[in-house]
């Protein structure tokens, strides 16, 4: 058949509103990964007078939410900073009330900027410092305030791409702006985060975690602890975060990492499919994704798509955090990764 006959008839089928598989197979079938995301990062010290300048522009009771939103540069208008994921900075003036909601999506928070912030989280509050690693899983109410003097800022991580690829979204607005105090802060950490659980509690591998705040300073001290055992050629000393009651993920969208790079370490190359979101909490450094170079400092966010190699190498001893879908992937048998030898 001439390709000017196959022409016609795509034409003609076009208005049936069909299209020949043959034409797009290798694109939806890949070999491997190609995802159109670009490596990215954002450099703090650029973003931040952008995201104080939104502090004088609209309030965080006008805002409900007053973030400025990473987008991947390949998914402009998308809301997405990988295909799975959303990314954006929060900020939260000193008097300030986020307003109490609930939604289908899960989010985290990672403190970056600032002191004197609470989230709260179904009835408990937690004080936000710097490297905190919180979560608000599905439908859990939570709402966020600032008690101190100083503008504080923090990433937030969810799942909002994913949810609106299933068009499972649903969301409800507070009675109150503020919700009432059910629990006394530290409650959940100490129920559930401390080798121990309620004796009469048992979860799901699906459910998320009861410990709703992983400190920065245990993770830290966790980091420093395993430094001085043996070092991992492609992680540096590396752990994920985990609902102690399951071993799972601390939420079932989301999974999140830690990991400490000691001065002029370098890892060897890694690719996973689990495109994921970086955050510089300590030190300095680069990051080689797929063969373009970024140099991260202290809260810069920077992201590698899927099956991009990456390769860390840490000037000054470095901590970063870490998120991605990967416990998504690993539920549906999709999730692989390559360790590649030096
Ligand atoms: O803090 O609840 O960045 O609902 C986007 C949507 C934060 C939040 C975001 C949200 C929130």
């Amino acid at each position: 058949m001439s390709n000017q006959a196959r022409q016609e008839f795509y034409q003609r089928i076009d208005a049936q509103h069909m299209t020949p598989l043959w034409e797009v197979l290798g694109a939806l079938v890949p070999k491997a990964p190609t995802s159109p995301l670009q490596p990215a990062l954002w450099r703090y010290a650029d973003v931040r007078g952008h995201v104080m300048e939104a502090g004088r522009l609209i309030t965080a009771a006008e805002a409900e939410r007053r973030v400025l939103v990473l987008e991947n540069p390949a998914l402009r208008g998308n809301s997405s900073i990988t295909q799975s994921l959303y990314a954006g900075l929060q900020l939260i003036m000193p008097g300030e009330v986020a307003p109490a909601h609930r939604h289908a999506q899960s989010a985290l928070r990672l403190v970056l900027d600032g002191e004197g912030a609470y989230t709260a989280v179904d009835g408990e509050r937690t004080t936000m410092r710097r490297g905190d690693f919180i979560i608000t899983p599905a439908w859990t109410w939570h709402d966020h305030g600032n008690l101190g003097d100083q503008p504080v800022v923090w990433l937030d991580g969810l799942d909002i791409p994913t949810v609106r690829f299933f068009d499972a979204g649903f969301a409800e607005h507070g009675e109150q702006a503020s919700q009432e105090a059910t629990r006394p802060e530290g409650d959940a950490l100490a129920r559930y985060g401390n080798n121990m659980l309620p004796v009469d509690f048992a979860q799901a591998p699906s459910e998320p975690t009861k410990v709703f705040v992983y400190p920065f300073a245990r993770t830290r001290d966790t980091l420093l602890a395993i430094s001085r055992g043996a070092i991992d050629a492609h992680f540096g000393h590396k752990l994920r975060y985990v609902n102690p009651a399951t071993g799972a993920s601390p939420m079932p969208t989301i999974g999140a990492f830690a990991q400490r790079l000691p001065a002029g370490f370098e890892t060897l190359p890694y690719r996973s499919t689990d495109s994921t979101v970086y955050v510089c909490l300590e030190g300095e450094g680069s990051a080689d994704i797929g063969g373009v170079q970024f140099d991260f400092a202290p809260n810069d966010v920077f992201v590698v798509p899927s099956w991009h190699r990456l390769r860390l190498r840490a000037g000054s001893d470095t901590i970063l955090f870490s998120f991605s879908d990967r416990p998504m992937q690993q539920a549906l048998g999709l999730w692989r990764e390559e360790k590649i030898p030096g």
